[in-house]
């Protein structure tokens, strides 16, 4: 897919139906990060999800790579208006992580180390529409992109997928995450600009 698209960087939604309003297509892979890229060792890695009861499930780096992993071939959307179609990942569903958890609280809050948080209702999270990634086109999930694991949720605008993920807490109310409070919308859908407030 990728040697499909280059030489077309300036391809619009018109020639293609895969482009969102307003996006323009990049065949880089642009570094968007709002601080310091942590380095967390695979050691001292988890990724937790906490419920609204307080009940916490906790997976080690090797207990998350025992869960099924699955290839996701998709485009992505930057809300600052660049698309990078075709890209290809590895990583475990979030309905496989929730498997284990006991929950009706209908929105997640998704933090990273570093202290980054974005909002998400459970209803964009299940039915095979996030992962835990952490292979990106074939290789560990480069730091700056969010290795070891970024959480992925590739049909709204790419601040959503929070890099160096570390856990959901569960809210039962649609509370902003950090670029949420600076503006941003709070479900952040590109084929309908859900861009800011
Ligand atoms: N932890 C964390 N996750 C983050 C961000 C961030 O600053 N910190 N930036 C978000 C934004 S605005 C975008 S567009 C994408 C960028 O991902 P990339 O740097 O891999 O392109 O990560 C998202 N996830
Ligand atoms: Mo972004």
């Amino acid at each position: 897919m990728a040697s499909f698209t280059r030489g077309f960087g300036s391809r619009r939604r018109e020639e293609d139906p895969r482009i969102p309003p307003g996006q323009y297509l990049t065949d880089d892979f642009p570094v968007l990060s709002a601080g310091p890229t942590p380095r967390v060792s695979l050691d001292d890695w988890s990724f937790s999800i906490r419920t609204e009861t307080g009940g916490t499930t906790a997976w080690s780096w090797d207990e998350l790579m025992a869960l099924p992993i699955e290839t996701v071939d998709t485009d992505i959307h930057c809300v600052t208006r660049w698309s990078k179609l075709g890209t290809t990942w590895r990583g475990v569903s979030l309905d496989t992580l929730f498997e284990k958890v006991d929950t009706s609280a209908e929105f997640a809050m998704a933090h990273s180390y570093g202290g980054y948080t974005t909002n998400v209702p459970m209803a964009d999270l299940l039915g095979g529409k996030s992962w835990v990634a952490f292979e990106f086109g074939g290789a560990p999930l480069e730091p700056e992109h969010g290795g070891p694991a970024r959480l992925l949720v590739p049909h709204l605008y790419f601040w959503k997928s929070a890099k160096w993920v570390r856990g959901i807490v569960m809210h039962e109310h649609d509370d902003p995450g950090f670029w949420e409070q600076n503006g941003y919308n709070m479900h952040g859908d590109p084929w309908t600009e859900e861009r800011y407030w």
